[in-house]
């Protein structure tokens, strides 16, 4: 299509830049307790919560850990990560569809993290708004599952191109969609030459070990 019949949107900035100051001071007490914050986006169902579990099993108890669980609606995820024994925190956002560092800072007043070396934040599932609204976190890590299709990156540029690390989850299920794992790290890089790219399977374990140990090394130590 000719460029001419693009339109481009604007966004709404006053909005992110209160944000920005907000997500600075969740930075700095982060900081402060020593703790390193991780936002875990994705798309809904793309296996966010599959990760932590599996990444919370394969740290053990090599380190102490905490989730904050993002959601329109139900305790559904913290209740999956408190089974594992690992304290967890749900917001529940109602019909906001992304989490903010107002929601982080007022969950941080009924969940200290200070006792924590790396604190998770599950972001609502959506491959767009959470791109956009810092929290205060150390490392932004995306979920990607396969069968979302090759093109995504290039459709949905900016959470890939924000992105520390992602993960390309469910490579069980390559041999059925029909999606080349070459043409989808390809495109992954286009966006985003400096990210850690990590194929994963949370059905199989494939992948986690070096997921998890590319993780661990950005923990600070004692
Ligand atoms: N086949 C397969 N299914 C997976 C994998 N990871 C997650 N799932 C499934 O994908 C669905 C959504 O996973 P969930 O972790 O809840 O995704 P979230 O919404 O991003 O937190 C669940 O039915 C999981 O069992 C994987 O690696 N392979
Ligand atoms: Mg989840």
């Amino acid at each position: 299509m000719s460029t001419s019949n693009v339109e481009r949107v604007a966004n709404a900035t006053p909005v992110l830049v209160r944000n920005q100051e907000l997500a600075a001071a969740n930075y700095l007490a982060f900081e402060a307790d020593r703790v390193l914050a991780v936002n875990l986006m994705s798309a809904p169902g793309a296996g966010k919560t599959s990760v932590l579990e599996a990444t919370l099993r394969a740290l053990g108890g090599k380190r102490r850990a905490g989730v904050i669980e993002g959601d329109l609606e139900t305790t559904r995820d913290a209740d999956r990560i408190l089974a594992l024994g690992i304290p967890a925190h749900q917001i529940n956002t109602g019909t906001v569809c992304h989490l903010d560092a107002r929601m982080v800072s007022r969950a941080l007043e009924q969940f200290p993290v200070g006792g924590f070396d790396v604190l998770f934040i599950e972001n609502v599932g959506n491959l767009v708004c959470p791109a956009e609204f810092d929290l205060g976190e150390r490392l932004r890590v995306m979920v990607f599952s396969v069968t979302e299709g090759a093109d995504k990156p290039k459709k949905y540029p900016l959470m890939f191109h924000r992105s520390h690390a992602v993960l390309l989850n469910k490579i069980d299920l390559l041999p059925y969609c029909g999606v080349s794992l070459e043409e989808l790290t390809r495109n992954v890089r286009e966006v985003n030459p400096d990210a850690a790219i990590f194929p994963v399977s949370c059905r199989t374990g494939e992948g986690i070990a070096e997921w998890v140990s590319w993780l661990d090394a950005q923990i600070p130590g004692e």
